[in-house]
This record gives structure tokens, C-alpha cells and sequence, in this order.
């Protein structure tokens, strides 16, 4: 996989006309567009073709799939029917929840990214103790897309170790968690950004301004 300027922008708009104007500004710039619950439940899913077709971008879906194998399987069949070109799935609920998820994604081409750590204060509850598990299960299930963390470097050095460098790794917290984009990239393949970039007044020169940062 490769992703334009290695950045994926989290289109956590909820509102289809702003996020078409956002992406008339920065779409340029992108190729691979994260589209979450906020912008489904306030649009619905018809949004992720919407996007699609406009800009001719990759979207991956952060449905943060964790229910049980029959569950999961429909969640991801559905995401896909819609045009979706990646899921992102829980790693917590275990093996055959995740593989469900693998084989929707399988059955039509498409990918699924496994979440191991998540990047926020909270996950040092009760994901930390298990993220390198998670990755590990990963890696026997045979998944070769991951989320890990840009806030806990040296927890996302652990998680690339675990998944080889021909794993592909995407990192969220970049800017207003804290993440630096140069840095996270020594072990992601690319960072997400949110915030940084649809809450600026000046989208595209807050997106030159990170593009900029990674390569100084
Ligand atoms: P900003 O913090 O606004 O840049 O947004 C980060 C995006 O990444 C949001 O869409 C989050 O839901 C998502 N995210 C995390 O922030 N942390 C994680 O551990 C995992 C995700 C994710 O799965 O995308």
C-alpha cells in the first residue's frame, strides 16, 4: 500500500457538505480519507461512496469493529457493499472475531487494519497490558495491516517489531494528541490527522505545514 504524502486525514466532520469542502481543498494533497462513526451516523454510509467517487480516494472505515464472529462478519460485509476499502477492527474480542472481519475483507479484495494500542491517555487501563499480544495475534492470523500508536513511541517501536517491516502500519495522534509526524513515521508507514487539519482555519496550510515537518 502507498499513501500519498503518507498522510491519512480523519474526516471526523459531521456534516457531508463541510466535508466535501474540506476535501475540495485538500483532497490535492491526499489519497486516503479516514471516515468514522462521527461523519456515518450523522450522514450515513452512503458518505464513504460520496467521497469516493468525488476525489477518487482510498477510504478506510474506523468502525473499530469488536462484537462477536457473526456480528463482526456482517459489520464488514456491509462496510464493503458501501464501497469501503479497508475496515478497522478491534484486536481485543480475540482471534475469530478478527479472522471474521479477514474473511469479508478477503472474499472481495479488500483490507482490514488491526488495532493494537490505542493512542489516548485511557489505553494504559486495559489495552497496554494486551496490545503486544494483540499485535502477536495479528501476526498469526496472518494480518498484514496495523494501528498503533504515534503518542507511545516506544510502543509503536515494540508493535513494528512484532509485525515485520513489511507489515503496514497507520498512527493516529498526530498533533493535538501529541504525536510528532517525522518521528511517528520512523515506525509507521503513515500518520493520521484529524483535528490539526479540519479544525484549522487554514486546512491546507496547516497539511503543507505537517508534509513539511516530515520531510526536514
Ligand atoms: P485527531 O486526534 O483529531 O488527529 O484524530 C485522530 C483520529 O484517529 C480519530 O479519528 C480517532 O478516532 C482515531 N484514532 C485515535 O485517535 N487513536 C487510536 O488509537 C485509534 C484511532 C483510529 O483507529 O483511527
Amino acid at each position: 500500500m502507498e499513501v500519498k504524502n503518507n498522510i491519512i486525514l480523519a474526516m471526523d466532520v459531521t456534516n457531508i457538505n463541510e466535508a466535501m469542502e474540506l476535501m475540495n481543498k485538500v483532497s490535492d494533497y491526499l489519497d486516503t480519507v479516514k471516515i468514522g462513526y462521527p461523519l456515518i451516523l450523522a450522514e450515513g454510509l452512503e458518505s464513504v461512496l460520496k467521497i469516493k467517487k468525488e476525489y477518487n480516494c482510498r477510504v478506510i472505515c474506523d468502525f473499530k469493529v469488536a462484537d462477536i464472529p457473526a456480528t463482526n462478519q456482517k459489520i464488514a460485509d456491509i462496510t464493503f457493499q458501501a464501497g469501503a476499502d479497508a475496515i478497522i477492527v478491534h484486536g481485543f474480542v480475540g482471534w475469530d472475531s478478527v479472522k471474521s472481519c479477514l474473511e469479508s475483507a478477503e472474499k472481495v479484495g479488500k483490507d482490514i487494519f488491526l488495532l493494537t494500542e490505542m493512542s489516548h491517555p485511557g489505553a494504559t487501563n486495559f489495552m497496554q497490558p494486551v496490545s503486544m499480544n494483540i499485535a502477536s495475534m495479528g501476526v498469526e492470523i496472518g494480518i498484514t495491516n496495523y494501528v498503533g500508536p504515534s503518542t507511545r513511541l516506544e510502543r509503536l517501536k515494540m508493535i513494528r517489531e512484532i509485525v515485520g517491516k513489511d507489515s503496514f502500519i497507520i498512527s493516529p495522534g498526530v498533533g493535538v494528541q501529541g504525536g510528532d509526524p517525522r518521528e511517528t513515521l520512523q515506525f509507521a508507514d503513515a500518520i493520521i490527522v484529524g483535528r490539526s487539519i479540519y479544525l484549522s482555519d487554514d486546512p491546507v496550510n496547516a497539511l503543507e505545514s505537517i508534509i513539511d515537518a516530515i520531510k526536514l
